[in-house]
């Protein structure tokens, strides 16, 4: 048995499967983690939800934001955007049962492991997990959210979660500010500024960052140890790199013309698809 995990795949229905026949994967015997962003700017994201629908019982996946950005519209929370992808979703006859079935979707997965003889305790959210969050912030947070998302009267928490602000924890004034903080730290967080404020604005290489912004995860975390690993995906212009030997970046732009990853946990080896047509 052997667990695999996959970056976002936005829409990449035919990498996804070329990848999952290149590592031979088989649904009744091996795992299927999937760190979010399933749909949205590539160009098949109804067969990535439908294909995972049918699996659901043997993959485990987080949300990440496009994955909101979908629930928002279907909601009518939000607009979509020019640049979106979603109307193969959106006109499915099947949207309110995917859409209903992504609510239930978590927003983190943490399992143990058996990694090259040891056993690890893997971290899988869509951005990362904020330096001074403990496990248990992060489950407390995590479980929260998902709370509020998974109640019938989930509407009224789209309609508040989208925005850049506040970006620091003793600025926010009421629950649905702090519910919106943590939900960008969990499936929007890059980078931090100097004054620990979470700014999500610029999105590109570590090389091109202002000198005032520095990465989540080039600050000591206190979720790591010799036995955990995070997982993530979401920040394409890393190409796949963190220098951490416990932090893998898995989101590498397949729907922007590069490759699909998958990690597989007990070996670490990696497989790519590249973008295909
Ligand atoms: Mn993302």
């Amino acid at each position: 048995m052997s667990t695999y995990v996959i970056g976002d795949l936005q829409g990449c229905f035919e990498e996804f499967q070329k990848l999952l026949t290149t590592v031979q994967f088989r649904e009744d015997k091996d795992a299927l983690w999937l760190c979010g962003d399933i749909v949205n700017r590539g160009p098949e994201s109804l067969k990535c939800l439908s294909y995972l629908y049918s699996i659901r019982e043997n993959c485990k996946i987080v949300l990440g934001n496009h994955d909101l950005h979908l629930l928002g519209i279907i909601e009518g929370s939000r607009s979509p955007a020019e640049s979106d992808t979603l109307e193969d979703v959106l006109e499915s006859s099947d949207v309110i049962i995917l859409a209903e079935w992504m609510k239930t979707l978590p927003f983190h997965h943490i399992e143990k492991v058996k990694s090259d003889g040891m056993e690890i305790e893997f971290i899988m959210t869509h951005a990362g997990v904020p330096p001074s969050w403990t496990k248990e912030d992060l489950l407390e947070r995590s479980e929260e959210l998902s709370k509020y998302l998974s109640n019938t009267n989930s509407e009224n928490f789209l309609n508040n979660i989208f925005g850049n602000y506040p970006n620091l924890p003793n600025e926010c004034k009421s629950d649905i500010e702090r519910l919106r903080l943590n939900i960008n730290y969990i499936t929007r967080m890059r980078y931090f500024d100097e004054d620990g404020s979470l700014d999500l604005k610029f999105k590109g290489r570590i090389i091109d960052a202002p000198i005032n912004l520095k990465p989540w995860f080039e600050y000591e975390s206190k979720i790591l140890n010799e036995k955990t690993h995070i997982l993530f995906g979401h920040w394409a212009a890393l190409e796949g790199f963190t220098g951490k030997n416990n932090i893998s970046a898995l989101d590498t732009g397949c729907a922007w013309g590069n490759k699909l990853t998958a990690l597989r946990l007990e070996d670490k080896t990696i497989f790519s698809c590249d973008k295909l047509n």
